[in-house]
């Protein structure tokens, strides 16, 4: 047997069928395949991507960039955002083209990328763009990074919700192959309906690999026949009256959505049983709990029909298509719906329901049950076994009790939920900086003074005491709620850290509004050169520190210091504001201990690149290697710690004292 000739960049060659790789590699090969497509059907489009990163996509640039040849093959540009707002916009304008004479394309389609908290602080170019709508040849997906376990967010997300007030359809896919899939369904559905259409990103899949069927004829879409197209069309247009897109918005493109949705079957009967009693609607990765709760309880599809099991894969979960659903609840006793985070699919499918002749509508539960105790719980993430106990509850209810499916039940969850002694030792795994890094001495602040965190690595200072560093905001308003604390406290000051990639994002405004408000605060930008959490990406238009510099000058600061590991690097003459000074980090505590008795906004940029990034860097040839580096010497060390103490790094531990003697 010869072996397959496999090449890294498979994953990106249009040829290969069937490709291995990762969700946020599947992101990048989609727009080629709807490009492909476009090419097949005689379209001459280009693809538009904007956004801002953040986990669960994080790395999605990274692969943007890195398939940066394979993007331009296909007349895709990528074009980061300075945050998601303007990117959200960015991508709105991609279907502007056409509008006016000199469109080199027939159409733009986009995609538009950005953590949770991206999408909540997006939405009022999100309703416009929706409102305004998408191009007949172009259509946008909008990736909603949702952190439903709050694994790397200081709020935990689920997007769904805020999408739908903005009246944008949402697609919630369970596997890479549905990325793949239900994202060309989802370009379709856009330029269809003239809806930007949300596409759920959340961690468990994002960050998994798979090896799936890519083929550019794979999905046959079909245009709904029932649906009469209204004289001038769905797309946006210009001029267009507010209340004119609104009507439109509700009216027709509501109607389209439902319609194509109703065309292609996008929500399902998996598994069906006849007669049926027991119905289970579920999507996403939940759809996926269930299928893994099924197999943990030893549920074949075959012991499933013997029960009357019936599983709806819900792709669009929102707004739910009608016709489907009910389909789906006709001859059921009762319908669970699995779907992680707060119910969403559960409100809509009642309402659905509620008309339907009472004497054929099944009870409906989820994350309650029909006498509203606690079933599937919305907070946190749910288990394969969280599901199967929810599963068992309600065939119970159903008469079915089977002291196999008990005793499998009782298992998992004693599995689940080991049974912790006293004896046991409780360990948390708290991060921290990494060695070297700036922040280690950064985030000092002098006796007597306190700081607060902002969103970036440095946020770890959070649970360091010695950092003396408590609360924190979203990105963007880093204190700002000093603004609102300090009328009220006998506390003066406050010391205030911000990344210089969230400075870029979104920071300058928060540093003008407290010098607008006249507080006392020192900002202590942090500049790393970085945009360190989410992997090293440069801020958006690269500012170096005497950009930043001039920057906050004029936005009326009362002293500006900088502070670098390297004061020597700067160039002379005005590279810096005129009422600026520059120092050595060694006088790091001297210099706030002044800052933090001046009146006003006063501002310190610390400038000391990533510890990270200068190993990346150095690999590549970047940057020096370190001309001095320092060591302890066993023979005259303690073992006090003191130096791990003073460096706060992780590298430097005491010597054990054993050793020494
Ligand atoms: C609105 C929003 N977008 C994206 C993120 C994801 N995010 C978390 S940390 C971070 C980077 C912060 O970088 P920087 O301010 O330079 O701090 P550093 O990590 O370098 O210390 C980002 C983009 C977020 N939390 N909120």
């Amino acid at each position: 047997m010869t072996l397959l000739q496999v090449e890294l960049d498979d994953k990106y060659r249009l040829e290969s069928k069937r490709i291995f790789l990762s969700g946020t590699q599947a992101l990048v090969r989609l727009p080629m395949l709807q490009r492909e497509r476009d090419r097949l059907q005689g379209l001459n489009t280009g693809g538009f991507i904007s956004g801002y990163r953040g986990s669960p996509l994080g790395m999605y640039d990274h692969a943007l960039w890195r398939a940066k040849a394979h993007l331009q093959q296909h007349d895709i540009a990528f074009v980061p955002g300075l945050n998601e707002d303007l990117a959200a916009t960015a991508v709105w304008g991609s279907q502007q083209v056409g509008l006016f004479p000199g469109a080199k394309v027939d159409g733009v389609f986009g995609i538009w990328y950005g953590k949770g908290p991206g999408v909540d602080r997006s939405v009022d170019a999100l309703k416009h763009a929706n409102a305004a709508g998408t191009s007949r040849n172009g259509g946008v997906l909008a990736l909603a990074g949702d952190d439903h376990g709050c694994q790397s967010s200081t709020l935990a997300h689920q997007s769904e919700q805020v999408f739908a007030a903005a009246l944008i359809p949402v697609i919630n896919p369970a596997t890479l192959q549905d990325y793949l899939d239900l994202g060309l369904y989802g370009f379709a559905l856009s330029r269809f309906s003239g809806c930007w259409v949300g596409f759920k990103a959340i961690s468990e899949t994002v960050e998994s690999s798979a090896s799936i069927y890519s083929d550019p004829e794979r999905i046959q879409i079909r245009l709904p026949e029932d649906f009469e197209m209204p004289p001038g069309g769905l797309n946006i247009r210009w001029p267009d009256p507010p209340l004119e897109a609104e009507k439109r918005l509700f009216g027709p493109k509501m109607a389209a959505v439902q319609a194509f949705a109703r065309a292609n079957q996008l929500d399902r009967v998996v598994l069906d049983s006849k007669p049926a009693r027991l119905g289970i609607a579920a999507t996403g990765k939940a759809y996926l709990d269930l299928r893994q709760a099924l197999a943990d309880l030893g549920i074949t599809d075959k012991d499933a029909q013997d029960l009357g099991l019936r599983i709806y894969k819900v792709a669009m979960t929102w707004p739910l298509e009608e016709s489907g659903a009910k389909r789906f609840a006709e001859g059921l006793q009762d319908v669970l719906v699995v779907e992680e985070k707060r119910g969403f699919i559960e409100d809509q499918l009642m309402r659905i329901l509620y008309n339907v002749d009472a004497s054929r509508r099944p009870t409906v539960s989820g994350k309650r049950d029909e006498r509203g105790a606690p079933l599937l719980p919305s907070e946190g993430e749910l288990t394969p076994t969280i599901v199967a106990a929810a599963l068992v509850a309600r065939l119970r209810k159903l008469g079915h009790h089977s002291p196999v499916l008990e005793q499998r039940l009782a298992r998992l969850e004693a599995f689940d939920n080991p049974v912790t002694t006293s004896t046991q030792i409780k360990l948390a795994r708290t991060p921290f900086f990494c060695s070297g890094c700036p922040h280690n001495t950064s985030t000092r602040v002098p006796e007597g003074s306190r700081a607060m965190a902002g969103i970036g690595c440095h946020g770890m200072a959070l649970s360091m005491p010695t950092r003396r560093t408590d609360l924190i905001s979203h990105m963007g308003a880093e204190g700002v709620n000093w603004i609102g604390q300090s009328p009220f406290t006998t506390e003066n000051h406050i010391f205030q850290n911000l990344g210089d990639g969230t400075y870029t994002h979104s920071g300058l405004l928060a540093l003008r509004a407290a010098s607008a408000a006249g507080i006392n605060i020192t900002y202590k930008i942090l500049y790393n050169d970085a945009v360190a959490m989410t992997g090293g990406q440069p801020a958006e238009g690269a500012f170096n520190v005497a950009q930043i510099a001039h920057q906050v000058w004029a936005e009326g600061v009362k002293r500006l210091a900088i502070v670098s590991d390297d004061p020597s690097k700067y160039p002379q003459g005005n590279y810096f504001p005129q009422g600026a000074t520059i120092h050595h980090r060694r006088e790091l505590d001297a210099v706030q201990r002044e800052l933090r008795d001046i009146k006003g906004l006063t501002v310190i940029v610390y400038d000391q690149t990533c510890a990270a990034e200068k190993r990346r860097r150095r690999k590549r040839g970047l940057y020096p290697d370190p001309a001095k580096r320092a060591f302890i010497n066993e023979l005259v060390c303690e073992g006090c710690g003191d130096c791990s103490q003073a460096s706060n790094c992780v590298s430097v531990p005491p010597m054990p004292v054993t050793r020494m003697l």
